[in-house]
């Protein structure tokens, strides 16, 4: 079985950059993930992490012990490889800078966008939460400014999560494919286990937060009507766990439609599109499905500000281009 190491060297032809400057920042994602699994598996157990930590967020949500933890781990652990010169985390209200000896360096040309935990409203329920990561090439050649984070989701060269489930599987594109890779945590080690992840041909899964259903737009109502009264084949099965990496992971394998779209609470939609959106479109668009805010591609809509929100649709081609038919009459 491949370690994840072992599968970048032996597809090195994947990166469109140097293998090497990959492998570093990988083993910095992997390092903050196994330190995170290990809190996020005893979760109940340690009071300091369980519940709330008092603070509420940049984004106005009641910051969990965990998410503190969660985003200090990986900006400890990208600092630590010099291979990072800037970070934006959903925890930090602007980007931090990653200062160093080399800082202009040929190391220091990435950047990275991390939501540290997402779904974290779910620890103290044991749902499953995840991690999402999205990498680009910085663009300025001196000092870090915004315009190396407000690049196009088009612009990524690395996006993956790691889902902290029944068990803890990394799953990643630089656009050759979507790979998955599981932790055996008796020797700390992620294994390929799920190579080459594509959506599956039959559709089965519409995952949406029904309780808003008065609140959504006539197109998104049409459409689960439509999901609901589906015949031909076999009726679509409800999902909906609240944790956009487990909803995610689950309709990938399974072949499902996420959608947060825009409602009164949300006028916007509700997700974040430089480092939740971005990220998993261009997974979505590699395992072969299409990612939309119901009329525009996710990774071509250009970015305003950090946490910018956008209505996020992803899943199979055909079911994502149904329910824009149904937006867009
Ligand atoms: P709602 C978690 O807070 C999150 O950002 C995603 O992980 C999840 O899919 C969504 O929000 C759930 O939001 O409004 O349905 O509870």
């Amino acid at each position: 079985m491949y370690t994840l190491g072992e599968f970048i060297i032996e597809n090195r032809d994947h990166f469109s950059y140097p293998t090497e400057g990959l492998l570093r920042l990988f083993s910095s994602i992997k390092l903050a993930a196994k330190a995170i699994n290990k809190e996020v598996n005893k979760a109940g157990l340690t009071e300091k992490i369980i519940g709330s930590s008092g603070i509420i967020n940049i984004q106005g949500e009641n910051q969990q012990k965990l998410d503190n933890f969660a985003h200090q781990v990986f900006i400890e652990s990208l600092k630590s490889r010099n291979i990072v010169c800037g970070i934006a985390s959903e925890e930090s209200k602007d980007f931090i800078v990653v200062k160093g000896e080399k800082e202009n360096s040929f190391q220091k040309k990435y950047i990275v966008l991390i939501d540290p935990l997402d779904g974290s409203s779910n620890i103290d329920v044991n749902v499953s939460i995840g991690t999402i990561f999205s990498v680009y090439r910085r663009k300025s050649s001196m000092n870090l400014t915004m315009d190396d984070f407000l690049q196009k989701g088009n612009k990524q060269i690395l996006a993956g999560y790691i889902i902290y489930g029944s068990s803890t599987i990394l799953v990643y594109t630089t656009g050759n494919g979507v790979h998955g890779f599981t932790l055996d945590p008796s020797v700390g080690t992620f294994y390929l286990s799920h190579p080459n992840l594509r959506y599956p041909k039959i559709e089965r899964i519409y995952s949406i937060n029904e309780g808003n259903y008065s609140r959504f737009p006539n197109g998104i109502k049409k459409f689960i009507r439509y999901c609901q009264e589906k015949k031909e084949n076999r009726p679509y099965t409800a999902r909906y766990i609240g944790s956009l990496v487990g909803d995610f992971h689950r309709n990938m394998i399974q072949g499902g439609i996420y959608i947060y779209p825009k409602t009164e609470y949300s006028p916007k939609g509700k997700l974040r599109l430089l480092y939740e959106c971005n990220p998993m479109a261009f997974l979505t668009e590699q395992a072969g499905g299409k990612a939309s805010d119901g009329e525009n591609r996710i990774l071509d809509i250009e970015p305003l500000n950090l946490h910018q929100r956008t209505p996020f649709i992803c899943g199979p081609v055909r079911m994502v281009t149904k329910l824009e038919e149904f937006i867009n009459p």
